[in-house]
């Protein structure tokens, strides 16, 4: 594609303004020309050839040209007898050089990138006009029949729209009307317009017009011109544009989308907080003090600022954007909620929402893949669980006994709200991982084992692990546990103050249980916190008392010991259905302690939401065996109906086909 320039004219109406230069070079604003506008829309849009006719002060305007130092190569065409013709014997003069896609314009016209964008984006030949602005008196007017250009000039008023001289001309379209224009100038017929040839055409040069309604595209004849363009820029160039971004890396679509709403205005950036992305999609890799700084380091940003939720509702009413940009893949699907509120907020004060099809390129889908996955690396998994407290204050958790179970907690997600609600990191119960080999939960699956199945589970996901320890076993044998989990990539384990055979706390004093001694079990905290090697893993105190019906004090006296001898967290367990004794426990140990995450497995008492949790000053809300518990009950439904019916077909109706259940395995390349 070419840019065909037509810059002969003399300008005689600007007086003054152009005494010493072609009217092309008339400033617009403190820093640009009408031409050095024209020729930065060009060039921006990665059009490398321009064609530009020339007359009057034809030296003055290639040196200019020559100076602006653009990605250009320039062919300059002089008319020699530009003072005697019309711009049509320009176009003839520059005819063996146009033989291409033409971008063609006028040499005063001033039109704001958004015209220029929808000009280039056009599939057919078309020539901007405006179905608002009035028809002028004596400029162009296009006579426009089907959506279609069927004449253009200055004496045609009816089914007409007033017409500017900015047009996108496919080759073909181009090669009808330069084929007219070469017979006008070549039977004396040079003073008259080059769209006089176009109107004797009757509309086979298949130009469509383009409806740029109230958007600046004007040419500038005359100071009173000039005075109004110059207006309208300076707010255009006052704008400012909103965008928002979630993502840990940018790459050449976040770059080209950046790039186009700056053309907009000044462009702010909202970088969405950790909290925020870890509620829609995961954990962000960089934290968010880094990805602002990732954005702040792009060439003509204006601005970066938090924003702290998925609603853009805060930013939009503290900045009041003119504009706001985002991709077309929130106009269906789980994030529509957040645009329907933007649309109105924006609709409250005039702002506008411009949207750009969403790149489906599948080099960015890999790009995402290979983010992924490197999320699945232990040095990068372990360290999350702690980010991701910092940042929710709440984390959920959901039991995973294999690789199928970690796949459903990697990947079910609920949307709600314009967000997407899903697990926040997985359990690796014993109770779940002992019942799924059709063993009790005393410790009897071994180490060796309970590793493998963290390995079956970390092959196949991402999000961050916690490791039931059980008792931890002798602290002799519990530091290598410890440097085991963390090559693992596990981010917390969890042992409980027991001792000797261990049996489920749900049990209770159903069963003999021994409670650790304080120094005991906070000798082995510390032997683990002196083993570990990662300054991220954590180790969590699981306390009995309540179990074993040792009252509150004791509950809380071992909480405080645990954390001094080193803890970085407390799990307190019960196994009755009132929450209120863990309610007590939380307040009455916040009282002293502000900072230690609580750690909840709310198997028993389970009427208390995550939110009421959180406000009470707990920290991680364990689901510890629901997924197990959901399945037994449904294969042996299965199993006992075919064997009443002496085949599988009654139950079918409540078995998932299994192409469904392979498409939860992902397929790694
Ligand atoms: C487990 O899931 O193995 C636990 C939690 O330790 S509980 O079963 O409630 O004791
Ligand atoms: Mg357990």
């Amino acid at each position: 594609m070419k840019a065909l320039i037509l810059n002969s004219g003399l300008g005689s109406r600007m007086g003054v303004l152009t005494s010493e230069h072609p009217k092309c070079m008339t400033e617009i604003s403190a820093h640009e020309t009408i031409l050095s506008r024209q020729l930065k829309q060009i060039a921006d849009a990665g059009i490398e050839e321009v064609v530009i006719t020339t007359g009057y002060y034809d030296g003055v305007l290639v040196n200019y040209c020559n100076s602006l130092d653009l990605p250009l190569h320039f062919t300059f065409v002089k008319n020699p007898i530009y003072d005697q013709t019309n711009y049509i014997y320009s176009i003839y003069c520059a005819r063996e050089y146009l033989d291409d896609d033409i971008i063609l314009m006028h040499g005063d016209l001033v039109f704001e990138h958004e015209v220029f964008d929808k000009v280039l984006a056009s599939p057919i030949s078309c020539m901007t006009v405006s179905s608002t602005l009035p028809l002028p008196e004596k400029d162009f007017k296009a006579v426009i029949k089907d959506g279609m250009v069927m004449k253009v000039g200055v004496e045609f008023f009816n089914e007409a729209m007033e017409a500017q001289a900015l047009y996108k001309l496919l080759k073909d379209d181009w090669k009808v009307w330069l084929g007219k224009i070469i017979e006008f100038c070549e039977n004396d017929k040079r003073k008259v317009y080059a769209e006089n040839a176009l109107n004797e055409l009757n509309g086979t040069a298949n130009i469509h017009a383009l409806d740029v309604e109230n958007l600046l595209c004007s040419e500038i004849d005359n100071p009173e011109d000039l005075a109004v363009v110059t207006a309208k820029l300076k707010e255009i160039q006052s704008r400012t544009v909103y965008m928002c971004f979630a993502s840990d890396i940018i790459h050449g679509g976040h770059i080209a989308i950046i790039k186009k709403a700056q053309r907009l205005g000044k462009l702010i950036i909202g970088v969405l907080s950790d909290e925020a992305v870890a509620s829609y999609k995961r954990m962000p890799l960089v934290p968010a003090s880094e990805r602002k700084l990732m954005f702040e380091n792009i060439a003509g940003v204006y601005k970066v600022v938090d924003q702290n939720t998925l609603s853009y509702k805060d930013n939009l009413e503290k900045y009041k954007p003119s504009i706001v940009v985002h991709g077309n893949d929130w106009v269906t699907g789980f994030q529509r909620p957040i645009r329907d509120e933007v649309t109105a907020i924006l609709a409250t004060y005039g702002g506008k929402l411009v949207e750009y099809p969403y790149s489906n390129d599948p080099k960015y889908a890999e790009i995402d893949a290979r983010t992924r996955s490197d999320l699945a690396m232990p040095d990068i998994r372990r360290g999350r669980l702690k980010r991701m407290l910092d940042a929710k204050g709440l984390v959920t958790v959901m039991e995973a006994h294999d690789g199928l179970t970690g796949l459903i907690v990697e990947n079910t997600v609920v949307h709600q709200e314009g967000g997407a609600h899903q697990f926040d990191a997985m359990w690796i119960s014993s109770l779940c991982d002992s019942t799924a080999k059709g063993k009790p939960d005393i410790e009897l699956v071994d180490m060796t084992s309970r590793f493998r199945t963290i390995e079956d589970i970390t092959e196949v996901t991402t999000k961050p692990i916690i490791f039931d320890g059980d008792t931890g076993g002798k602290t002799e044998h519990f530091v290598y546990t410890v440097r085991s989990l963390e090559r693992l990539g596990v981010s917390m384990v969890i042992i409980e103050d027991k001792t000797g055979l261990k049996k489920n706390s749900l049990f209770g004093t159903e069963v003999v249980q021994t409670q650790d001694t304080i120094e005991n079990f906070s000798a082995k905290i510390r032997a683990g916190k002196k083993a570990q090697r990662t300054k991220e893993f954590m180790i969590c105190a699981r306390i009995e008392s309540l179990i074993l019906e040792q009252g509150m004090e004791d509950a809380l006296t071992r909480a405080f010991a645990f954390v001094e001898a080193g803890a970085d967290a407390i799990m307190i367990h019960s196994r009755k259905k009132d929450p209120s004794e863990i309610q007590e426990f939380i307040e009455k140990f916040r009282a002293k302690d502000t900072t230690t995450p609580i750690v909840l497995v709310p198997t028993s008492f389970n009427s208390v939401t995550e939110e009421e949790w959180k406000q009470r000053g707990a920290n991680i809300i364990i689901y510890a065996n629901q997924l197990m518990r959901a399945e037994v009950p449904a294969m042996q439904k299965a199993a006992g109906m075919i064997l009443e019916n002496h085949r599988a077909e009654e139950c079918d109706a409540m078995l998932m086909p299994f192409k469904d259940i392979i498409r939860l395995i992902p397929a790694e390349g």
